[in-house]
């Protein structure tokens, strides 16, 4: 197809983008790390979205070659931050269920000097579920060396309470879904509450995603929740935006 073609062109002429969101401690506003988004604007078919473009470069074959290209220039961006924050990258599921994905990964941290500690990897627990011998090796191998594995979007999709058990996670992103419905369903705030002293029990942090207003920032915090991603801090922007932001921010 075209979409496909155009894809394949952009990958090849390394023109697929990375920008950054910034997720913050929620005590202070310090900035901890940086989410990293893939954003593609083709000349002809104009923004793409990583929704539509990850999933097709999973289904033809070419996600290794997008995802490496997109560590790469993520760890690039992160070597130029002024501290050692962490930098978020999100693995696709194809990614979990092929066995080369530990040391391709580790091959581009240590090509581009990053060390492994500032790497966090977010996966869905449907892409652990898909293929979960191999899902959990390469999250040993990548764990053993110090990178740390998020799970994203909590509370969507087919999560499962028992998967939390088998301690491959070392933090939690819950759903912007939640955060959004909040402040005004008793429901949500309750179903947060109960996820942030589950994961004090267990042991793994917590952020909070889709903040993007004031009131639902300081309730999580009130809550006890650590950190917060959202348009209400930053939006994702590129690398030389992103270094303007954190001039401007602690
Ligand atoms: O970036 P939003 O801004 O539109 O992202 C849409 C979806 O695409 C999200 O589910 C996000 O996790 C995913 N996504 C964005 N960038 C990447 C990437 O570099 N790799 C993978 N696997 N998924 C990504
Ligand atoms: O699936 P994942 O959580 O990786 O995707 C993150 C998605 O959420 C990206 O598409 C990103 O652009 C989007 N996002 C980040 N912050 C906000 C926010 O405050 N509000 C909304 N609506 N989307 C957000
Ligand atoms: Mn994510
Ligand atoms: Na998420």
């Amino acid at each position: 197809t075209q979409l496909e073609q155009a894809l394949r062109n952009a990958i090849i002429s390394d023109s697929i983008d990375v920008h950054f969101q910034p997720i913050v401690s929620l005590a202070n506003n310090m900035v901890l790390g940086f989410e990293a988004l893939a954003r593609w604007n083709d000349p002809d078919l104009g923004f793409v979205s990583p929704a539509v473009f990850v999933p097709l470069a999973e289904e033809r074959g070419f996600i290794d070659a997008l995802s490496e290209t997109l560590l790469r220039k993520a760890a690039e961006a992160a070597l130029a931050w002024p501290r050692e924050l962490f930098l978020s990258f999100n693995l696709s599921s194809a990614q979990l269920m092929d066995p080369g994905t530990s040391s391709s990964i580790l091959a581009i941290l240590t090509r581009a000097g990053l060390d492994p500690h500032r790497l966090e990897l977010e996966i869905t627990e449907t892409a652990v579920m898909s293929s979960a011998d191999t899902a959990h090796r390469i999250i040993a191998d990548l764990r053993a060396v110090g990178v740390r594995i998020s799970l994203d979007d909590f509370g969507t999709g087919q999560s499962s309470l028992g998967r939390l058990r088998e301690f491959i996670f070392d933090k939690v992103k819950i759903d912007r879904a939640f955060v959004s419905r909040m402040n005004s369903d008793r429901a949500s705030e309750h179903i947060i509450k109960a996820v942030l002293a589950m994961c004090e029990g267990l042991e793994l942090r917590v952020v909070a995603e889709g903040i993007e207003e004031h009131a639902e920032a300081a309730k999580l915090k009130a809550l006890g929740c650590a950190m917060g991603q959202g348009y209400y801090f930053g939006k994702p922007t590129d690398s030389a935006s992103t270094l303007r932001y954190l001039q401007t921010h602690y």
